[in-house]
């Protein structure tokens, strides 16, 4: 396995992209690939700012040019186009606000834990997003009727031999009036971690399917069988055990989100008196309709008083005065949908770990005095790194990527065999001192 040219410079272009223009509470899951988590505090915007706004790429950012960046449009069509940011400036504006989760938030609050990026709660976010509905430039492109996905590439190389990260979407989504292209993302410009200078926006979807830097699509009339779609972003279309294995037929495609609320304000500490629980709610294509609180736990709840207008899939604010007199509570929110779909106290398990909505325990301290932060941990670890991890395990991303895990070594074993499959350059004598070693330090 070698190591190309194009993914060293990749890292590179990677490095240029200033990390000043993200807010210095945001939370690094990995520095690169660019893995950034909103902190709780963030629900408090209705519209987030794109310092605050969650990455999650894949593999290395890459760098376009404008002058030579251009849209291909192609496959079963009557006329394959290619269009530059001009030409599809030029076909009718379009706007909306939607929220853009991604199907792993909240991954880490799975119990058995899983592999994967440990998004807690903030791989969400909303935007105003600007450009044109993706029906428009395919009724240029004048779609043919035997047509039933649109495959999606966007400009990010794999590393290695990793899968290129490629999505379609079914013409009836394709065709939504909602769902566009967009150059904007709260009136400026795509920023180069949001997929400069073209994405897709899917209202009411996870964000596996709004593709960044977009540069093809190709009009397919087969399922389309690339990794991130055949065996990434599946989940049971039926109820199993949280731990339990599922056929992989018995797995489809995530597409709509669950409705959800996160608590911004107070924190961890309050004075005693009026304290305002404050936060947002989202949900898919229905809109949310009540938010309740709770102050024991969910033992009780009260609804709170939603305080923005609504728009069709953004984040609606909500605020609940809570009368609190000292003492240690756990703060829940829960909300709902004019579907009648309500957060669970109980997260619908998947092996991968999509799309987690259940109601979180916020503890919260109400006291005259702050309390004083508790003692960190300080780790004593005097294992020796094994032989080969960092000459394997270091070529793409850091440890960041591993330390975030807390994995059986059954699940470590899976996770190496990933990464072989995709270039690692492991000895297989290196493997069982690996695995020891991960095992060891990274553990449920
Ligand atoms: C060829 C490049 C490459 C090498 C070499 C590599 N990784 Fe990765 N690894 C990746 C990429 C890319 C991701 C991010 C995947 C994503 O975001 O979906 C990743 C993610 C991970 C994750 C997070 C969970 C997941 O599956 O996304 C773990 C854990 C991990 N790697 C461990 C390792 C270990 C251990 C080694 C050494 C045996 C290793 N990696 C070597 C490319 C690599
Ligand atoms: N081309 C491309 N598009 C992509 C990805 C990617 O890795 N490559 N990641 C997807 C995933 S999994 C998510 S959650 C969102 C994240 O969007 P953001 O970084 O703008 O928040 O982009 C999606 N679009
Ligand atoms: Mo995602």
């Amino acid at each position: 396995m070698s190591f190309t040219r194009r993914s060293l410079l990749l890292t590179g272009a990677a490095a240029l992209l200033a990390p000043g223009d993200y807010a210095a509470d945001m939370i690094t899951l990995s520095p690169s690939p660019k893995d950034l988590e909103m902190p709780v505090e963030g629900f408090i915007d209705e519209i987030t700012p794109v310092e605050h706004f969650f990455v999650r790429s894949h593999t290395m950012i890459p760098e376009v040019k404008l002058p030579s960046w251009k849209l291909e449009v192609a496959g079963l069509v009557g006329s394959p186009l290619t269009l530059t940011l001009d030409d599809l400036k030029k076909l009718p504006r379009a706007e909306l606000v939607s929220v853009l989760e991604c199907a792993g938030n909240g991954r880490g609050l799975y119990q058995p834990h899983m592999a994967g990026a440990q998004w807690r709660f903030g791989s969400v976010g909303n935007a105003r997003w600007t450009g044109v509905r993706l029906k428009d430039v395919l009724a240029k492109a004048s779609v043919k009727p035997t047509a039933t996905q649109v495959l999606m590439s966007g400009a990010d190389d794999p590393l290695a031999a990793m899968p290129k990260f490629q999505r379609t979407l079914e013409v009836a989504k394709a065709m939504h009036p909602d769902t566009l292209l967009a150059w904007e993302m709260n009136g400026q410009p795509l920023t180069p971690e949001h997929g400069f200078p073209l994405r897709l926006i899917a209202p009411g979807w996870a964000s596996d399917s709004w593709v960044k830097w977009l540069t093809r699509l190709e009009l397919l009339d087969h399922d389309f069988d690339g990794f991130w779609m055949k065996t990434a972003y599946r989940h049971p279309n039926k109820h199993i055990a949280p731990g339990a294995s599922v056929d992989a037929k018995d797995l489809v495609p995530v597409t709509d989100l669950n409705v959800k609320s996160v608590i911004a304000h107070p924190g961890e500490w309050a004075l005693p008196g009026v304290v305002t629980v404050q936060g947002v709610a989202w949900s898919n294509a229905s809109p949310v309709t009540k938010v309740d609180v709770s102050a024991d736990g969910g033992k009780t709840w009260s609804t709170a008083k939603l305080t923005s207008t609504p728009t069709k899939y953004g984040f609606r604010k909500w605020s609940f005065a809570w009368k609190a007199a000292a003492g240690q509570y756990t703060l829940m929110s829960r909300a709902a949908n004019a579907a009648g779909q309500v957060q669970p106290m109980e997260p619908e398990w998947n092996p991968s770990g999509y799309l987690n909505n259940a109601t979180q325990p916020m503890p919260v301290v109400i006291s005259a005095t702050k309390p004083a932060p508790a003692a960190v941990a300080v780790a004593t670890d005097t294992q020796p790194e094994p032989d080969g991890y960092k000459t394997a395990c270091f070529i793409c991303h850091d440890d960041h990527m591993m330390q975030q895990q807390h994995l059986t070594r059954a699940q470590w074993d899976k996770e190496v065999t990933k990464m072989t499959g995709w270039g690692a350059p492991l000895k297989d004598e290196q493997r069982n001192g690996l695995l020891d070693y991960l095992a060891g330090h990274y553990k449920p």
